[in-house]
């Protein structure tokens, strides 16, 4: 049963955790929207300036490669499709899945799990009602004795165990698919928790990084600062640097943190993955579609864990080398340019998955105990909203 009782938390939970699109001034934001909106791609919103001008450039050199996510005004060029990759507002089933993982686990919860839930329900109130009309005092003054039926002992007993373990042959199956090492050829990223936002690593493609802070809503910063607009995402979800993962290829999940325990969490991959500070969890998926889809931090963090949502543009193999060359990085080989890196890579655990890890590692021991580092966190949080060239904004 505990099967069944996780199963429907899940379903419960994919929605608890939505949040809500109303918001105070949102009547505001949505009747002008856009108005008076700094440019996304102005100084604020990509501070190094290295997308635009490349945009305007008819021969740029070639380390200057157009970031293929961002329109020539540094806008988003995808943008968030309702339903798709975000929850939606009264719905009540699990999101649409978009990884092979997902939709089988989505299949199994609609078809297998939900029935046998409303059919175990309903035989137990259709037992109870019987028992209280047919053997209510008046139509049953006299009491049975029996205390045993060895015929209905057995089928009470064999009945459960038949059903659970029938629940549990495709139960554990996708268990063991979920947390299947990625293969060689995948795409490795590492998530790393952080009071309050997530910062990435692409450790097999010339250590490009990516620190991704929550977009706030336009009555919420600064004159001249960057806001969330409708291109951006769905308030709470939205963030000022999406990661961008290329599609049907396996991608190599990585979670670690610096301070405390976080969850990286996409409903519609299926995934969701503790990021504990000094330990390398790992999981693996392959997206189906390019498309935006967000997630939020699932482990309780902090004051502002509700503020650090994840946001993942999943574009075709050629985009994301595109996007990794304009973000500064290396493909693994030259001639592999429209698929991923072939070469062995190194499980977490192996000795030379130590360098992996090290970049998290240095951050939370900086010398400092982590106690304090939770406290200095603070201002740099508030920098890292996307506003303001912050710490988190620096090198994007
Ligand atoms: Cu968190």
């Amino acid at each position: 049963m505990l099967v069944l009782a996780a199963a429907a938390a899940l379903a419960g939970g994919a929605h608890a955790a939505a949040p809500k699109a109303v918001t105070p001034g949102s009547g505001e934001v949505a009747t002008a929207p856009q108005a008076g909106a700094p440019p996304p791609g102005s100084a604020a919103a990509n501070p190094t300036g290295q997308a635009a001008p490349a945009a305007t450039a008819d021969a740029p050199a070639p380390a200057a490669v157009q970031d293929p996510t961002l329109n020539s005004d540094g806008s988003p060029r995808m943008i968030a499709v309702p339903h798709v990759g975000q929850p939606s507002d009264r719905a009540v089933d699990l999101q649409a899945q978009f990884t092979p993982n997902g939709q089988e686990a989505k299949a199994f919860h609609n078809h297998i799990l939900m029935p046998v839930i409303v059919a175990i329900s309903l035989l137990v109130l259709f037992l109870l009602a019987y028992v209280v009309i047919r053997f209510r005092e008046k139509a049953n003054p006299v009491p049975s004795k029996t205390s045993h039926n060895t015929a209905i002992e057995i089928i009470w007993t064999a009945a459960p165990v038949l059903i659970l373990a029938a629940i549990a042959v495709p139960s554990i199956g996708l268990l063991a698919r979920q947390f299947k090492p990625a293969p060689d050829n995948a795409v490795t990223i590492k998530a790393i928790g952080n009071q309050w936002f997530w910062s990435y690593e692409y450790p097999d493609y010339g250590g490009v990084s990516v620190t991704a802070n929550m977009l706030k809503e336009r009555n919420e910063v600064a004159a001249g600062q960057r806001y969330r607009t409708d291109a951006d995402g769905p308030r709470l979800l939205a963030v000022d640097n999406r990661i961008v993962l290329p599609v049907g290829v396996p991608i190599r999940l990585i979670t670690t943190a610096t301070d405390v325990i976080h969850s990286w969490a996409i409903p519609a991959f299926w995934v969701k993955l503790d990021a504990v500070p000094g330990r390398l969890n790992e999981t693996s998926f392959t997206i189906d579609k390019p498309g935006l889809y967000f997630g939020q931090c699932s482990e309780l963090c902090g004051a502002r864990h509700a503020y650090m949502p994840i946001a993942v543009e999943a574009v075709p193999v050629a985009q994301f080398n595109q996007w990794i060359q304009a973000k500064g990085g290396t493909l693994p080989g030259a001639a592999e340019a429209a698929a991923p890196s072939n070469a062995v890579i190194p499980q977490p655990g192996a000795d030379t998955a130590d360098a992996t890890s090290a970049a998290g590692n240095t951050a939370s021991d900086a010398g400092t105990p982590v106690v304090n580092a939770t406290e200095a966190a603070s201002p740099s949080t508030q920098r890292a909203t996307g506003n303001g060239g912050g710490v988190g904004n620096v090198d994007q």
